[in-house]
């Protein structure tokens, strides 16, 4: 028979082991509420074609408006945004990005990295608390994007500079553009994330000349949201281009097919997309990428490939900016969003198409906000 002080240590061990349950399931059943004040939170499921899906340190984008599940969150969220926490199931902070907080327009994007998505994650949801206006403003632990993307453009931060207007990059290069003074009406309120850029036809958006995007022989990837005016389509426009010769060149031809053009001068490689429309007044998601001895381009989920081997093949660098809706054969004019430039790798088939759905709004299901009960742990 064991001793009334070895039960007491048994069960003060097991009490101990049991102040933060483990969740209960991949989708933070049961999950313990979070150390603190806050009263509020919703869980965030990952859809079921994104679980299928493999990747790893992905930015998942987090959007609360007024529509769905979401709004409640104005309800109690702290006007200041400052008590806004990303959880995984077990309660430990996710890393995250802000892209733009309006408690006006009621509008909040944010980018929550995820560790893993997929069949060997451990999660397959995570949690958003607010609620706690002692909260104070949580420090940014790092750069969510990786080191291998040189360029995110959310398309929401501006500031004024002595050369115009300068368009922020969140990667950790931080890579600013500028805009010329020609360009009117900066924001797009209705883009795919928050705000887009709006352009009007005059010219892109330039940033000078940077081995970031000088490919080389390097594998690279190029992503953007891209929704041109009516009145554009039946012109020629240059969506992303490095070089005025169009050493790298990213075009919508007037008869309506997309080319990406890779060049060294004596050679060039182009993949097209001539099947399907780019369509006018509508998103669509545009991602180039030289994957090996292939280039790729997609169009939304389609996908196509050149029919000429990149084997050996070393991309001019020119010492030109690179220009974000413009370029050789012309600007765009219309909205572009989330632009994101990746160099030293090909982004997978899954980043592609999670992307896609992230885009679409088919990544996260919000569910019902939970209210903090009296007896949680504080
Ligand atoms: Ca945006």
């Amino acid at each position: 028979m064991r001793s009334i002080a070895t039960c007491l240590a048994v069960v003060m061990l097991t009490a101990a082991g049991c102040s933060r349950p483990a969740p209960t399931d991949r989708l933070c059943g049961g999950a313990p509420w979070i150390d603190g004040a806050w009263r509020f939170r919703q869980r965030l499921v990952l859809h079921p074609e994104v679980r299928a899906l493999s990747l790893q340190n992905f930015a998942v984008p987090v959007r609360m408006t007024t529509a769905g599940e979401t709004a409640a969150f104005w309800s109690h969220v702290d006007p200041s945004g400052n008590d806004i926490r990303f959880t995984d199931c077990a309660g430990h902070p996710l890393k995250s990005e802000t892209e733009l907080f309006d408690p006006e327009s009621r509008r909040f994007v944010a980018w929550v990295s995820l560790p893993q998505i997929g069949p060997s994650a451990t999660e397959d949801a995570f949690f958003v608390y607010y609620g706690d206006p002692s909260a104070a403003a949580s420090v940014p632990d790092g750069p969510i994007w990786d080191a291998d993307t040189r360029l995110v453009l959310h398309m929401e931060r501006f500031q004024a500079s002595s050369r115009g207007v300068e368009v922020l990059d969140s990667s950790r290069y931080q890579h600013h553009g500028r805009l010329a003074a020609d360009v009117t009406g900066l924001i797009d309120p209705a883009g795919v994330y928050g705000g887009a850029l709006h352009l009007n036809g005059g010219s892109g958006l330039t940033f000078p000349d940077d081995p970031a995007w000088s490919f080389g022989a390097d594998d690279w990837t190029i992503e953007f949201w891209v929704k041109p005016k009516p009145e554009a389509l039946p012109k020629n426009m240059s969506l992303l281009s490095h070089g005025d010769a169009g050493v790298f060149n990213l075009y919508r031809h007037g008869t309506n097919f997309l080319v990406f053009e890779l060049s060294n001068n004596d050679v060039t490689r182009d993949v097209s997309f001539g099947e399907a429309r780019l369509a006018a007044d509508a998103w669509t998601m545009i991602t180039a990428a030289r994957r090996s001895d292939k280039l790729e381009l997609w169009v939304d989920l389609r996908r196509y490939e050149s029919t000429r081997s990149l084997q050996g093949f070393v991309a001019a660098d020119p010492s030109t900016p690179l220009v974000v809706g413009g370029g050789p054969y012309g600007a765009l004019a219309g909205s572009i969003d989330e632009v994101r430039v990746s160099k030293g790798l090909a982004r997978s088939r899954d980043w592609i198409i999670a992307s896609m759905f992230a885009g679409r709004s088919l990544m996260l299901k919000p569910e019902p906000e939970e209210r903090r009960s009296a007896g949680a742990a504080k």
